[in-house]
């Protein structure tokens, strides 16, 4: 394989000039399912995706994060792997893959692809192999079999929920038609655990690393990278009531074990075979002395820090989740992370209110967010304000709303395909009748092409933003030093000279000294109205 050109190291208002690339990049996270839609089927798809490459250089943003794109049968639209070292045809094939990383490149955009290492597809040929092979076998031991309890062994062998709701295990038909073993599966049933006690789980992983990083691939965020290593003899738990489906408290025994350590310091090794090569988790643990030990030398690069995705429209509760957030990376000297959303949560627009003061509000937020030193994840379609969707009952996809018995709606509102163009759906999304998910009408006020045109969209905030903050040296340094500031609001300045205030408030407070860079609404005099940020040098 030729060698593979990256993109130079950004080096102007970011401080330290030797810094990796990714430590102050603004990742652009795609949800190839709903960017754009190439061939017609409705479903967007890696050409798509590299169709608008020009559109994310507009934008500004350093790298993509592309979430699974491997070949799936689609049970959590991608998160149920069968083959890791493939490219799904849902999505397009390998020279795709190709083509996009190396387009992106050549634009200076970095690609960031997912990785699934806690659980595989029903599909994958160890599970087909391990259902085939019998109770006892080696293929089996890949994953978590287990027989059941109570006489008939028809109860499961431990009480643990999937995340999704219902039980963590399915029982299976043994090869000789009798009821046989249950699999675990913290997910949903098509995502069987892996067991990473196994050393074939550990190399294959490295296999599939390779693999993607010899096309070019700039690093991954690894899905549940809290997860991977189970308890040994998977006990009961006792306190699953307060559990909350899609949660993880932190005495849940499904996650953050210690032993997962070991694994990440493996993976590392992969990594750093392969120099600028990034290595991102998703890591749901609050604590942040836990935390951070995910983010020690030999492990990853960065994880993700949801304080702010988790955190209420309130100037306190934003100003502990920034400080959790920086806190956690600290002592172990890591870059901090920070993300208003993802396909996973409701969008921000929403979480703050919806309407104009929900836009308002995640306007704000991105300039707080786009203020502090690290690396900024934005989840495509905010920075066009887009808030969630009301999606009807017969369209909702996520498994979360048949395994919750229709009680929980699930994460399709936030999946909702991207306006591009026009003034009815689906908005150039598609040249389909329709887009997967269906889009509603109002979104012509917020396509791609409005908002373009107009100097005080969102998109437009964006732009300004990102791009500020790439070139003005007042960004530099890694340290945030608080102000006073009066209640209901909060202040920070960067040791390059920024001064970020939120208003999170109800009433408007007069700005301090300084000369206004960007603001999140058009100012008038030195007033900061409620629900507004305001950068100032
Ligand atoms: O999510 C991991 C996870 O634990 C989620 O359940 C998360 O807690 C929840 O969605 C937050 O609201 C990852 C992926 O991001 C998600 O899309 C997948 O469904 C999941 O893993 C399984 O692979
Ligand atoms: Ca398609």
């Amino acid at each position: 394989m030729s060698p593979v050109a990256h993109p130079a190291a950004p080096t102007s208002g970011r401080g330290d000039p030797t810094a990796p690339w990714w430590r102050n990049a603004v990742f652009y996270q795609v949800y190839p399912r709903s960017f754009v839609d190439a061939n017609g089927d409705g479903i967007g798809d890696l050409a798509g995706v590299r169709s608008r490459l020009g559109y994310l250089e507009l934008l500004g943003i350093d790298a993509i994060w592309l979430n699974p794109v491997m070949r799936s049968p689609m049970a959590d639209h991608g998160y149920d792997v069968s083959d890791p070292r493939d490219i799904d045809p849902l999505f397009g094939d390998l020279a795709d893959l190709e083509a996009l990383v190396a387009d992106a490149h050549a634009r200076g955009i970095r690609v960031v692809m997912d990785l699934v290492p806690n659980h595989v597809s029903v599909e994958h040929r160890w599970f087909r192999a391990a259902l085939e092979a019998g109770p006892g076998s080696r293929e089996r031991r890949r994953f978590h079999f287990r027989d059941g309890r109570g006489p008939d062994g028809n109860t499961p062998p431990n009480n643990w929920p999937s995340v999704f709701g219902g039980p963590a295990w399915t029982r299976i038909t043994e090869p000789d038609g009798t009821p046989g073993q249950w699999y675990l599966h913290v997910f949903a049933p098509g995502q069987p655990d892996l067991d990473w006690d196994d050393e074939e789980v550990v190399e294959d992983l490295g296999t599939t690393l390779r693999f993607w990083l010899d096309r070019g691939v700039d690093g991954f965020r690894i899905d549940v990278a809290h997860g991977m290593a189970k308890p040994a003899d998977l006990p009961d738990h006792d306190g699953w009531e307060t559990n909350e489906l899609l949660g993880h408290s932190p005495a849940d025994p499904r996650f953050n074990n210690p032993e997962v350590h070991d694994i990440h310091r493996r993976l590392r090794r992969v990594f750093d075979e392969y120099p600028g090569a990034v290595a991102i988790g998703e890591i749901w643990v609050d604590d942040h002395e836990r935390f951070a030990e995910y983010l020690r030398p030999d492990e990853l690069h960065l994880a993700f820090d949801f304080h702010l995705t988790l955190s209420d429209w309130d100037a306190d509760a934003i100003r502990g989740a920034v400080e959790k957030g920086l806190a956690a990376v600290t002592s172990v000297q890591a870059s901090p992370t920070w993300t208003l959303s993802n396909h996973d949560v409701d969008r921000e627009v929403t979480r703050y209110g919806d309407g104009e003061l929900g836009t308002a509000r995640a306007r704000a937020m991105i300039l707080v967010a786009l203020a502090l030193p690290g690396a900024v994840f934005v989840y495509n379609g905010a920075e066009l304000g887009l808030p969630n969707v009301d999606l009807p009952d017969e369209v909702l996809q996520d498994p979360v709303w048949e395994r919750s018995g229709h009680t929980e709606r699930g994460r399709d509102g936030c999946r909702v395909p991207l306006p591009w163009e026009g003034g009815t759906p689906p908005f150039g999304f598609t040249s389909a009748q329709s887009a997967w998910l269906p889009q509603p009408p109002e979104w012509s006020a917020l396509t791609v092409e409005t908002q373009l045109e107009d100097v005080d969209s969102t998109l437009s905030l964006y732009r300004r933003a990102i791009e500020i903050r790439k070139e003005r040296t007042e960004f530099d340094g890694n340290e945030v030093a608080w102000y006073g500031s009066p209640a209901g609001c909060l202040a920070f300045r960067r040791p390059g000279g920024l001064t970020c205030v939120l208003n999170a408030g109800d009433v408007a407070v007069e700005l301090p000294p300084g000369e206004v860079l960007l603001a999140s609404r058009t100012l008038t005099g030195r007033e900061l109205p409620p629900d507004t940020a305001v950068w100032l040098v």
